[in-house]
């Protein structure tokens, strides 16, 4: 039988729109010597908890857990493991932005520049005077460019595929548009989409390409393009996606288009905007990614043992 805890603290912020729930309180020490541990950890004896938490009744599809734990390195803050519907992230953009601001509202943020450790890696944030936070986040890379697939329905997709602490395959479909009014056929295509990677191994079996990335125009002058970003659990990213910018620098970059520190403005499907850059750090290209976030509550959710939903559904 799954153990719930009475209660489980948590704080609730959102990024250009997406929703980050950090764990403040509440959730049983999670025993790992790494954070690919811990997140296995995480996975094998407190899934039940993730769903809880962040699935329905208390949360919906979009939310993203953050699970705060002591750090690995030295130089970190705390350790997060980010989680979502179904499962967990290696990193997560929004949700790290998110956590800062977390930080900040309960007075644990112990300089504006912090490190923190991932089960992908060591990532940086810096708080701007401004109230913007920009990430530094693990590596990007560009893994393949123009591969071509079926996808029933729509024919011949031609899509890159690259890491930005997830996997992408990003790709533009001229006739679709990229609007709010038009999310209903954006997550049929991108889930369309999806189905076929998950029968193809373009990774090699090194990983899995769990995110659908849409390219397409901008609504003005104040982004250089617009993106819709299919989560691993059907649920679109409302904010630009930290990873998937992330990833989309990479490509332009191994195309040409988009030279070191030159900035990318990238909006989503609800207008939140991220703006973007490389550096080469020991040859390796990292990005970092601004934008801001908003803590909008903070509470307990409980767990009463006669509650039939506590373990949260989809
Ligand atoms: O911002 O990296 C991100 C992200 C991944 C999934 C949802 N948001």
């Amino acid at each position: 039988m799954p153990r719930f805890p009475e209660s489980i603290q948590i704080i609730d912020s959102h990024t250009e729109g997406e929703p980050t729930r950090v764990v403040v309180e509440g959730w049983p020490p999670c025993s790992g010597e790494t954070m690919e541990e811990r997140r296995e950890t995480l996975g094998r004896d407190f899934d039940h908890l993730r769903r809880a938490v962040v699935c329905e009744p208390r949360g919906h599809e979009a939310v993203v857990g953050a699970l705060l734990t002591p750090p690995i390195s030295e130089a970190s803050i705390a350790g997060v493991i980010f989680f979502n519907n179904i499962g967990y992230l290696g990193m997560c953009g929004h949700g790290l932005i998110g956590v800062v601001k977390t930080l900040e509202e309960l007075g644990s943020l112990e300089s504006r520049r912090v490190h923190l450790d991932t089960p992908v890696g060591t990532v940086g944030a810096q708080l701007e005077d401004d109230g913007s936070v920009t990430i530094r986040n693990v590596p990007a890379l560009c893994r393949s460019l123009d591969n071509q697939i079926e996808v029933p329905g729509l024919g011949t997709v031609k899509g890159d595929i690259a890491w930005g602490g997830n996997w992408f395959f990003l790709t533009s479909l001229p006739d679709l548009p990229l609007e709010l009014t038009n999310v209903g056929e954006l997550l049929a295509v991108t889930q369309s989409i999806r189905s076929v990677l998950d029968e193809m191994d373009l990774l090699a079996g090194e990983g899995e390409i769990d995110h659908v990335e849409l390219f397409g125009p901008s609504s003005g002058r104040t982004a250089d393009s617009r993106n819709f970003v299919l989560c691993p659990g059907g649920a679109y990213d409302r904010s630009p996606c930290g990873t998937g910018t992330s990833a989309k620098l990479a490509v332009l970059h191994a195309r040409g288009e988009l030279a070191l520190q030159e900035e990318w403005r990238q909006e989503s499907i609800t207008g939140g905007r991220f703006v973007g850059w490389l550096t080469e750090e020991e040859g390796q290209l990292v990005p970092r990614i601004r934008g801001r976030a908003w803590v909008m509550s903070r509470g307990h959710l409980r767990f009463v043992p006669d509650d039939p939903f506590r373990g949260g559904f989809r």
